[in-house]
């Protein structure tokens, strides 16, 4: 018997055309929040960037981008059905999607919704990936660097009437910082989407890595932390340009309980309990019992790798 329950879904969408319109993305979206509903989730989790084609694969002007990819409010006449949708149906989602502020800045953000359709917590994205430089001779460009302001508001936990929450997305998840502050705000279950190209503009890294690192840094950050991970993919082939699949449901014991089967619309999920976060909190990751940040400064104090090196015991 499961001591605290809870729902947990991951809708993972496959590729977005860039002629795709919102509306026909959102349709997509409806039809897999109602799957996970059914399935008895809490909650859903979608991608990072769900409304519109990855464009940062794209060089074009800040303008350009802000008129065809960003969203001017959340909800917004598009997407609010996906709110009324939630709160009929007493789901919770994760949605991420391109930000344009009142005051004109620009963020790679995600929402928490709750299951009353209310915004509980935004996250805005901190580890931005790529370049910010027009790089003509490479398959596609990774601009998110040149889109996109660091995010402001930090990583932080939302304590949802059942569980309590954190956020964070696509190349947050390969630094373990990002797990560890949400880890010492008591987090429960982490939700975060990703597009994750299969191809390194940079180097001719093993398509097979891809997906290695991604599970490989959900697992060890799950079990590290004591969270369950909620992780949705947008996937497939997008104007040419391939993502990996592989969204996935990780416990606190590190353990892969779900994984999507293909680079298409499809939703995973899984009775969760929370309790076997207590456990791993309670005893090999309690925190308060183990940890020594008096040996930590460097964490803390240096950016870039240093040239300090150690000197021999001198007794
Ligand atoms: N995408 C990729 C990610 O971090 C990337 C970019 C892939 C960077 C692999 C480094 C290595 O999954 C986003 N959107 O961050």
């Amino acid at each position: 018997m499961l001591k605290r329950p809870y729902g947990l879904a991951v809708a993972q969408l496959g590729p977005i055309q860039p002629q795709d319109t919102r509306a026909q993305c959102v349709a997509r979206l409806l039809e897999m929040m109602r799957e996970a509903a059914s399935r008895g989730a809490k909650l859903v989790v979608f991608p990072e960037l769900a409304l519109t084609t990855f464009f940062p694969r794209y060089w074009m002007n800040e303008q350009e981008a802000e008129q065809r990819y960003f969203e001017a409010s959340m909800p917004g006449p598009e997407t609010a059905i996906l709110f009324e949708t939630a709160r009929k149906l007493g789901i919770g989602f994760y949605l991420g999607y391109a930000e344009l502020t009142k005051d004109g800045r620009r963020f790679n953000t995600a929402v928490l919704v709750d299951a009353q359709a209310n915004i509980v917590g935004r996250y805005r994205k901190i580890h931005l990936p790529g370049h910010s430089d027009h790089k003509p001779k490479a398959p596609f460009q990774h601009l998110e660097k040149k889109y996109f302001e660091v995010g402001n508001e930090g990583f932080k936990v939302w304590d949802t009437k059942e569980a309590k929450i954190g956020m964070c997305i696509c190349n947050d998840r390969r630094w373990p910082e990002t797990w560890r502050v949400m880890g010492l705000q008591g987090a429960e279950i982490v939700a975060l989407g990703y597009n994750t190209p299969s191809v390194n503009i940079h180097w001719p890294e093993p398509p097979h890595l891809r997906m290695f690192h991604h599970l490989l840094t959900l697992q060890a950050a799950a079990y590290q932390n004591a969270v369950w991970v909620a992780a949705s993919a947008k996937a497939g082939v997008e104007d040419g340009s391939h993502l990996i699949g592989g969204s996935a449901i990780v416990a606190p014991s590190g353990e892969i309980v779900a994984q999507a089967q293909g680079e298409g619309d499809e939703v995973i999920f899984c009775q969760a309990d929370l309790a076997m976060g207590d456990t791993f909190k309670q005893h090999v990751f309690n925190f308060a019992a183990h940890r020594r940040p008096e040996h930590y400064r460097l964490i803390i104090d240096r950016v870039g790798a240093g040239s300090t090196m150690g000197a021999p015991p001198t007794d």
